[in-house]
């Protein structure tokens, strides 16, 4: 980990930087398996499925029964921390649904919002290294609240028994998702944007996945499919004063290393001596970390930033727009109240990042590459539509007419003025 000692503001843009992604290289390739999809369905998953992941499927589809019981394959004791999780998860999802509040805009003419779901909706979850059943809690539980009719569920089968991890299955049962499929990768993406004889075709995508499903994510776009947000390698900026915890700041870097070797760790403090003491604890607890190899490549291109002034330290982190912010600090709430670019905040000396990537309650599917800019993470909002409504008395339109018709004459729409004049029963 390298330490950057109070660079001046010229140097910032470089240390913002996230590591380039060139994906169009894999465009073709992925091009090619979509196609494939689209054209011959069922048959391109069996086909495709055999070539990736060198598992011959009997059917595509995980039977009812097989969900039902896989929780029985599971640690009861998992199962009560999952039905914690996804209780507050839902706690928190549910408070985010919108009141309709009905606007009197002038005296006759009343306008509101009001949410509808998307119908069909397709969730990835990858395989990998590991079953991130966390992600289903996050994905599924906001697709139930709001009412989507179709919550597809795709996820690679297991190289050795060609099946779902258990603890996917279990709570995707748990979720209400509606169907699941035991397919992956690009074709996964395709399945669900074009449909096959089994999966069906959704309105939009959501979920984490390798560059093959993030480009096909893309493709799925130029389809018409709507996606959660653009993708990039999960990070986490934590920003310490003097009173944090040189064990619990390690940690919280290397909890967020080990998610892989292009996961981006950056620690802000406001002393040299404190970014030496730091970077010698993350070592000494990398050393016995049972994915020490991924997680140390991830250290390697991360670093601290030495940022002696409060000031520096928000306009940096704005800068950077992290995935996941830490305030490691005595008074969070008064620093977080500068933070205008950030995914979620975790507050305090007593609040891991792994609290929301599991169980506070907050989604764990976030925007990263600086994408927390511009996008939010994923909320219940992710899963409706605001349907605008308005309604007019006859006198509303009498008040409101003339100025219509005024403008409508102006960008020399005759037939925007007549909708309204013969109504008002004037000359057309
Ligand atoms: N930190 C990841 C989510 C996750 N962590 C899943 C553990 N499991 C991206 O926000
Ligand atoms: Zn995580």
């Amino acid at each position: 980990m390298n330490i950057y000692d109070n660079p001046s503001r010229s140097d910032w843009a470089e240390l913002t930087k996230r590591p380039a992604k060139d994906l169009t290289s894999l465009r073709t390739s992925v091009s090619a398996i979509m196609e494939n999809v689209r054209a011959n369905g069922d048959a391109a998953i069996k086909e495709l499925t055999a070539k990736f992941d060198g598992i011959e499927l009997q059917s595509i589809q995980v039977d009812q029964q097989v969900i039902d019981a896989a929780g029985e394959k599971l640690d009861p004791k998992l199962r009560e921390a999952i039905r914690l999780a996804k209780s507050n998860i839902e706690r928190f999802h549910l408070a985010q649904r919108s009141r309709i509040d009905e606007i009197e805009t002038m005296p006759g003419v009343t306008c509101w919002r009001e949410a509808r779901p998307i119908q069909k909706v397709g969730l990835y979850i990858p395989g990998g290294t590991a079953p991130l059943f966390s992600t289903v809690l996050m994905l599924a539980t906001p697709a139930h609240i709001a009412g989507c009719e179709e919550v597809v569920l795709c996820s690679p089968p297991n190289r050795e028994t060609g099946e779902i991890h258990p603890a996917v299955l279990y709570t995707a049962g748990l979720c209400g998702v509606t169907k699941v499929f035991r397919v992956g990768g690009a074709q996964a993406i395709a399945a669900m944007t074009y449909g096959t004889e089994s999966v069906p075709s959704v309105y939009k995508l959501f979920g984490p996945g390798n560059a093959y499903v993030t480009v096909a994510k893309q493709l799925a776009q130029l389809d018409g499919l709507a996606i959660d947000m653009p993708a990039g390698p999960s990070e986490v900026l934590v920003c310490a004063d003097a009173g944090a915890g040189k064990e619990a700041v390690a940690a919280d870097l290397l909890a967020q290393a080990e998610h892989g070797a292009d996961s981006q760790v950056v620690l802000v403090v406001g002393t040299e001596e404190q970014a030496n003491t730091i970077k010698q604890e993350v070592d000494r607890q990398l050393a016995d970390l049972p994915r020490k190899e991924m997680a140390g490549k991830s250290i390697d291109n991360s670093f601290i930033l030495v940022l002696p002034e409060r000031q520096d330290q928000l306009d940096y982190i704005n800068e950077y727009a992290p995935e996941h912010l830490i305030l490691s600090m005595a008074e969070p709430r008064k620093f977080a109240a500068g933070i205008k670019n950030a995914g979620s905040i975790f507050l305090g000396y007593h609040t891991p990042e792994s609290v929301g990537d599991y169980a506070s309650g907050t989604n764990h599917t976030l925007p990263t590459y600086g994408y927390a800019r511009n996008y939010s993470g994923v909320s219940l909002d992710s899963f409706v539509k605001q349907i605008t409504f308005q309604e007019l008395t006859r006198a509303g339109l009498e008040q409101l007419g003339p100025a219509v018709m005024l403008m409508a004459e102006a960008e020399e729409l005759v037939g925007h003025g007549r909708a309204v004049s013969v109504r008002l029963g004037q000359p057309s």
